[in-house]
């Protein structure tokens, strides 16, 4: 397939000079199975350089594959030639142009889709629909142009004033009273933290970051940081309009650069319109595919530190490290050997969350955030805390990056990079 980035997405119903993947934002869906061979040329004709990265994919980082290293110069194009190893998950992903300095600005201007791996195994879902909810923010001024950042908020992390779904403002969901819907739900802002919240009712997750949990859970409140994806069986029992929200969630702040909730008050996703003919009320799952559990034989134990702060830069300096360091693609940051098991404990100096993202290896949360019980590809770092990380490195060798999703701070330097040799 062949994805042409350009400008001129329609957004929230207009249009607008905001980039778009094949004209639309968000891009096509990619319906992937494993043991497929995903073919992409990526076309570049906006006017900075860019590149592809497939989120969450446990896939090669080498050559043309999901390499951050890459860099399609504008006017240029590059063919991609991801595989998708037999034993992938099936479940949730997304892509996203990942070239270092820019990866704020291209996705807070349209460019992201989703990515669905399906086959492998898998509960009997017996759903009524299966619907992406790509969720981006963006602002965008009265001529239909994306609103540079101010130096504050690429600080603290943009958050834009218009919350999409799928790239629509507050849509309708419709649904009948009884039907089970499937919500697969993508967290790709920029920065924002979403904390999701359906009015009346819990919602059954059944997958965390494209895997499977060890079993459905209820969820009043969805916490997705950035990057983050949950799938959501949501089946309402009566008629009713019900309003999906976003609470007011605390990143914490830097500094004197004030703190708080970002959003005064809840922000409107989409509202759930549940109405006709009851149907019979479907069963909800029970049981999910087996998780993996974590290995335990752990070979090495590192500890990466992520620091966010005032710095010794003169007035409003404030840098944004992993371990001292601002990014450096030459550099290799940690060199790990192939087939082996790591525990990564990864400790926050600052006094604001940033979530943890490692490309192409996803680890299991022992603790310090919330432990899924299954493999996935961003946490939570709080603020002053720490989370305990275990990593199979147990295939693909080659160089990627670990960084912040909160992705300003990425692209300010908050990212290092992994060698995993044989
Ligand atoms: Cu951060």
């Amino acid at each position: 397939m062949t994805l042409t980035a350009a400008p001129g997405a329609r957004l929230a119903g207009r249009e607008t000079s905001a980039w778009a993947f094949n004209g639309t934002c968000p891009g096509p869906t990619l319906r992937l199975r494993p043991g497929d061979l995903l073919r992409a040329r990526l076309i570049n004709h906006i006017d900075q350089p860019t590149n592809l990265h497939t989120h969450g994919l446990h896939v090669s980082p080498h050559g043309n594959g999901d390499n951050p290293f890459l860099t399609i110069e504008p006017g240029d194009s590059l063919d991609y030639a991801i595989a998708v190893p037999t034993d992938h998950p099936a479940g949730t992903f997304w892509y996203h142009p990942h070239h270092h300095g820019t990866v704020a600005d291209q996705i807070f201007s349209g460019l992201a889709g989703a990515l669905l791996v399906d086959g492998g195994p898998a509960p009997d879902l017996s759903v009524a629909d299966d619907l992406v909810l790509l969720i981006t923010d963006t602002t965008l001024d009265g001529a239909g142009r994306v609103a540079a950042p101010s130096r504050m908020s690429r600080m603290m992390g943009r958050e834009g004033e218009l919350v999409l779904v799928n790239g629509q403002h507050q849509p309708v969901i419709t649904t009948a009273p009884g039907a089970v819907q499937r919500w697969r739900v993508i967290n790709g802002c920029v920065s924002r933290v979403l904390a999701l919240r359906l009015a009346d009712h819990h919602v059954t997750q059944i997958a965390l970051d494209g895997v499977f949990l060890p079993a459905p859970a209820d969820r009043d409140e969805m916490v997705l940081a950035p990057g983050n994806r949950a799938d959501l069986l949501v089946r309402s029992t009566r008629s009713g309009r019900y309003a999906l929200v976003s609470e007011p969630y605390d990143r914490g702040s830097l500094g004197m650069m004030g703190g708080g909730p970002s959003a005064a008050g809840p922000v409107t996703l989409a509202t759930l319109v549940a109405s006709g003919a009851a149907e019979a009320s479907a069963a909800l799952p029970t049981r999910l595919p087996a998780p993996s559990t974590p290995p335990d034989n752990v070979s090495r134990r590192r500890q990466i530190t992520l620091a966010a702060g005032m710095g010794g830069m003169g007035m409003g300096g404030t840098s944004f490290t992993i371990d001292g360091r601002t990014y450096d693609p030459e550099r290799d940051d940690q060199t790990v050997a192939l087939d082996t098991i790591e525990e990564w404990t990864v400790v926050n100096t600052s006094t604001m969350d940033h979530p943890f993202h490692l490309h192409a290896w996803p680890f299991h949360v022992l603790t310090g955030a919330p432990a899924a019980g299954v493999l996935q590809d961003v946490v939570l770092v709080p603020a002053r805390g720490s989370v305990r990380l275990r990593i199979p490195f147990t295939d693909y060798p080659g160089r990627s990056v670990y960084h912040c999703h909160i992705l300003d701070h990425e692209d300010l330097g908050m990212m290092a990079t992994i060698n995993v040799r044989p």
